[in-house]
């Protein structure tokens, strides 16, 4: 049992790892449209990951006795300019999600809502992990260059990623 300001809050992040995954969809399909094949499999793979946490929450909300309220989706951008520009736009992007994860934290906290601080601490710990893949890129981008065969190298390496499903774990 959850309070309703609770469900408000989990059903808009829900809404927000929609949007996550509907971004890297578009960015997937842009990498694949300027040749680099590698980023568009990671972003196909990250796609894949956030319609997971999407699920998250779904299953979630849906374990509290409530339900979800799906939202109508904004349009993310269709072309985004070159790779490094690419992961800077992602790593944006999951600031903004940590700082929102963050926010409904406090708000659990505050409502002494254990449970959802128990749910909530699995995406702490994967908010760190994706600002720190995207800050590695983005690293290696700087050093071996967004061109040529620095840039190759790289989608080879972003073409080995594969989706793993985390262990089932409740909810
Ligand atoms: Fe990218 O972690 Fe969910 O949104």
């Amino acid at each position: 049992m959850i309070s309703k300001k609770m469900v408000q809050a989990l059903n808009k992040q829900l809404n927000n790892e929609l949007y996550s995954a509907y971004l890297y969809l578009s960015m997937s399909s842009y990498a694949n449209y300027v040749g680099l094949k590698g980023a568009a499999n990671w972003f196909m793979v990250q796609y894949q990951e956030e319609m997971f946490h999407f699920m998250k929450f779904y299953n979630y909300v849906n374990s509290q006795g409530d339900h979800v309220v799906l939202a109508q989706l904004d349009a993310p951008p269709s072309e985004f300019g070159s790779l490094l520009s690419m992961y800077q736009q992602t790593l944006n992007h999951e600031q903004f999600i940590t700082a929102s994860i963050n926010d409904w934290m406090e708000l659990a906290i505050q409502e002494k809502d254990h449970a959802t601080q128990i749910f909530l601490q699995w995406f702490v710990t994967e908010q760190i992990e994706e600002e720190s893949n995207d800050n590695d890129i983005i690293a290696k981008l700087k050093l071996v260059g967004d061109t040529g065969a620095g840039l190759f190298m790289i989608d080879n390496e972003l073409a080995l990623r594969l989706f793993t499903p985390p262990p089932a774990t409740a909810p």
